[in-house]
């Protein structure tokens, strides 16, 4: 992760603007200097009563954890790594929900926001672009298995293992990474599903949606989906075998598959009988994204949704439909489509075994590849929107939508350059 990423979270001992990890903590550069000093002179501090002065500051600097033997960001183990991973998301996150509420009209982008490259779809894999960003360090690279797995999961996966292991050891293994990765990366856990209260919007707040700008409306979607497709990015960095693919050919994969990863697990954020979904923190009905302007990609999304609902797939089965999915050898610009092939199939076959093991009906894997085709088709019509919209509104879309938004759609593609155009 690099240290501009960690910038977005403020200083763990006065709140200020950090400046990365030190001393094992994120801090601002006053406060490392200050512990920096207080090691190197001994200090002992006292504060006027009732006053925070240097030794309340010294005393939260060795509370937050700060020490001069502290382990350094490239030595921090997986569970540390992942935690602060989940932090940068958040703050990331609250910071863009906040310009997006302060600002009546479209909002500002993100002060820390990395210059998009890569401007076409053959892809270049030298510049720094923001999925290679995103696909760069935070997962062990060297642990096909990504390192330990956090207690919460361990009774999900505990329970696949069983099963499975009759039936093919091979695959048995292949779907205990991809369901446990499913689990650590799907924004919201099985449980914490069902603790949610299931509100919906009510009228009003309908309408509020409704009266926004189609532009406003669509920086908030997209942002949204953003934030979606940056949890795909982590689950495809941990399927085996994924992160072993060339760089450019991961990146074809996420451009081709992420927001078909993010519509297959929409629909576990979706009250079937309500056809809504958790959106911005309740339950939205289709009326909700009217400012949008593309209603008939809303209801196909929606009808995909529920069509999804229906077959009410297990963790486990959506976790490897949605690696098979991302895995699709047939995307163009691959470099080795035998290699992605080769994955795709192993998936598949895990797929299988599990759908064996849950002793689903006969034809579900026709009905799922069926929905491939579903997926390719809502994903196409989705670009299509997009682009009718960056023709009106070139400026806002450069300007204020998220830079991996931009990068993965193509919509940082230079209109009035035509050999770029040609390139999609
Ligand atoms: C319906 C939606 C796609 C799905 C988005 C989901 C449900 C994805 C999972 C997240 O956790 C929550 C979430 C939030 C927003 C949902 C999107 C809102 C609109 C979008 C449609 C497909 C329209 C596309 C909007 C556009 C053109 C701006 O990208």
């Amino acid at each position: 992760m690099r240290v501009s990423q960690i910038e977005i979270i403020p200083c763990k001992i006065c709140g200020d603007k950090s400046s990365g990890i030190h001393y094992g903590v994120i801090t601002c550069e006053g406060c490392k200097g200050f512990f920096r000093r207080s090691q190197q002179s001994n200090a002992v501090y006292s504060c006027p009563p009732e006053t925070a002065g240097q030794h309340c500051r010294l005393q939260k600097c060795l509370a937050v954890g700060m020490s001069r033997d502290a382990v350094k960001f490239g030595r921090m183990s997986k569970k540390q790594r992942d935690s602060l991973y989940a932090e940068v998301q958040k703050h990331r996150l609250q910071q863009q929900q906040q310009q997006l509420q302060q600002s009546p009209q479209v909002v500002s982008p993100s002060p820390a926001e990395p210059e998009p490259l890569s401007p076409h779809y053959g892809l270049s894999s030298s510049g720094l672009t923001e999925l290679s960003d995103e696909l760069e360090g935070y997962v062990d690279q060297n642990s096909p298995e990504g390192g330990s797995v956090s207690s919460r999961f361990v009774s999900e996966i505990g329970e696949t293992k069983q099963g499975a292991s009759l039936l093919c050891p091979f695959s048995d293994h292949l779907s205990q990474i991809v369901s446990r990765s499913h689990l650590e990366t799907c924004q919201y856990l099985g449980e914490e599903l069902q603790q949610m209260s299931w509100q919906s919007f009510v009228q009003e707040e309908v309408e509020t949606y409704q009266s926004k700008t189609q532009e406003v409306m669509w920086q908030l979607c997209a942002v949204k989906i953003t934030e979606a497709i940056q949890y795909v990015v982590e689950f495809a960095k941990r399927i085996d075998g994924f992160m072993e693919l060339c760089q450019n050919d991961q990146i074809v994969l996420l451009k081709a598959g992420s927001l078909e990863v993010v519509f297959i697990r929409m629909c576990r954020l979706f009250d079937s009988q309500k056809n809504a979904v958790y959106f911005d923190g309740k339950f939205a009905g289709p009326d909700v994204f009217r400012a949008l302007g593309c209603d008939d990609l809303i209801s196909s999304v929606f009808d995909f949704a529920q069509s999804l609902c229906s077959l009410h797939l297990t963790e486990d089965e959506l976790a490897l439909f949605s690696a098979f999915v991302l895995l699709s050898a047939d995307r163009s610009w691959l470099q080795d489509k035998l290699q992605v092939e080769k994955l795709q199939q192993k998936t598949q076959l895990a797929l299988q075994h599990v759908l064996q093991k849950n002793q689903r009906e006969e034809g579900l894997l026709t009905k799922l590849r069926y929905k491939v085709s579903v997926l390719r088709s809502l994903s196409s019509r989705h670009t299509e929107k997009l682009s009718a919209f960056r023709v009106v509104h070139s400026d806002i879309v450069r300007t204020h939508f998220p830079p991996l938004y931009k990068e993965l759609f193509g919509a940082d593609l230079d209109l009035t350059d035509p050999t770029k155009i040609q390139q999609q």
